[in-house]
């Protein structure tokens, strides 16, 4: 049973070590452009050691910065590096809407930019992933990688991260959308994933319209024998549930 983050979890503390938030761009073979990611690095970053690195992915109305702008990741991870609740670590935010024009403006339900979703899988595996780790002090073994994010970018990190267990094995989707592939499509092979994952992780609020598909992949998982984690919160399709989520699936991480 998870109960919710604590209160003041998502509050700004005065006075402790602080991470810090920087943008990045990376030439992506994939879009055939430059791309922008944030990045954060924890409270007492350093060259001297490596760092396991989180790739959280934003939803169909964001973009690089929409964690930032509503979802107070900062402060979150602030926080929880004061209380000694988590790893060390790196988080990249990058843009899921592979595509020229990355913005999320105009109808986002284009087939064009539904597309630049899936697409994102090569520019994260091949354009981003390789620039982050060439010019950040990472630790690139599988079980030090792991891909997470809310709606839109909760399918992904379940289509990407459960079909390339060979680079991810922590996955969380907050809230997966309808992008997420069928729960047959995404774990065809139970005991492989079984072996490779150290953590699966869905949640979802219990006013959320898109339910039913967290609830159809954690059945599947379920009779497939797939150690996973299911939270089903109290919360609609919203912030104060993905604000919630990143909580409780930071401090499992890495650990
Ligand atoms: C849909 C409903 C919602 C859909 C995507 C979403 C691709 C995504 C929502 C979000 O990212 O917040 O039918 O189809």
């Amino acid at each position: 049973m998870i109960s919710s983050a604590p209160t003041g979890f998502d509050q700004y503390r005065d006075n402790i070590s602080r991470g810090a938030v920087e943008t990045i761009a990376y030439s992506s073979a994939t879009v055939g452009n430059s791309r922008n990611a944030l990045v954060y690095t924890p409270p007492g970053f350093s060259f001297e050691r490596t760092y396991p690195v989180l790739y959280l992915l934003h939803g169909i109305g964001g973009d690089e910065m929409e964690w930032q702008r509503h979802g107070a990741p900062q402060i979150i991870l602030d926080n929880l590096y004061d209380d000694n609740m988590i790893e060390p670590m790196i988080v990249v935010f990058p843009n899921g809407r592979a595509m020229p024009n990355d913005r999320a403006e105009g109808d986002l339900f284009e087939p064009d930019k539904i597309k630049a979703f899936e697409r994102f899988e090569n520019d994260l595996l091949d354009d981003l992933i390789p620039y982050i780790e060439s010019r950040y002090p990472t630790d690139t073994a599988r079980d030090k990688r792991a891909i997470a994010g809310l709606s839109m970018g909760g399918g992904q990190s379940l289509n990407i991260g459960l079909s390339n267990l060979n680079h991810f094995a922590w996955v969380g989707a907050f809230s997966p959308a309808p992008n997420t592939k069928a729960p047959e499509l995404l774990v065809p092979h139970p005991e492989e994933a079984h072996s490779l994952l150290s953590l699966l992780w869905i949640s979802c609020g219990d006013q959320d319209n898109l339910i039913q598909i967290s609830i159809d992949t954690h059945q599947y998982l379920e009779e497939q024998g797939v150690p996973h984690i299911w939270y089903e919160e109290s919360g609609g399709h919203d912030w104060p549930v993905w604000r919630n989520d990143l909580y409780h699936f930071a401090k499992r991480l890495f650990k």
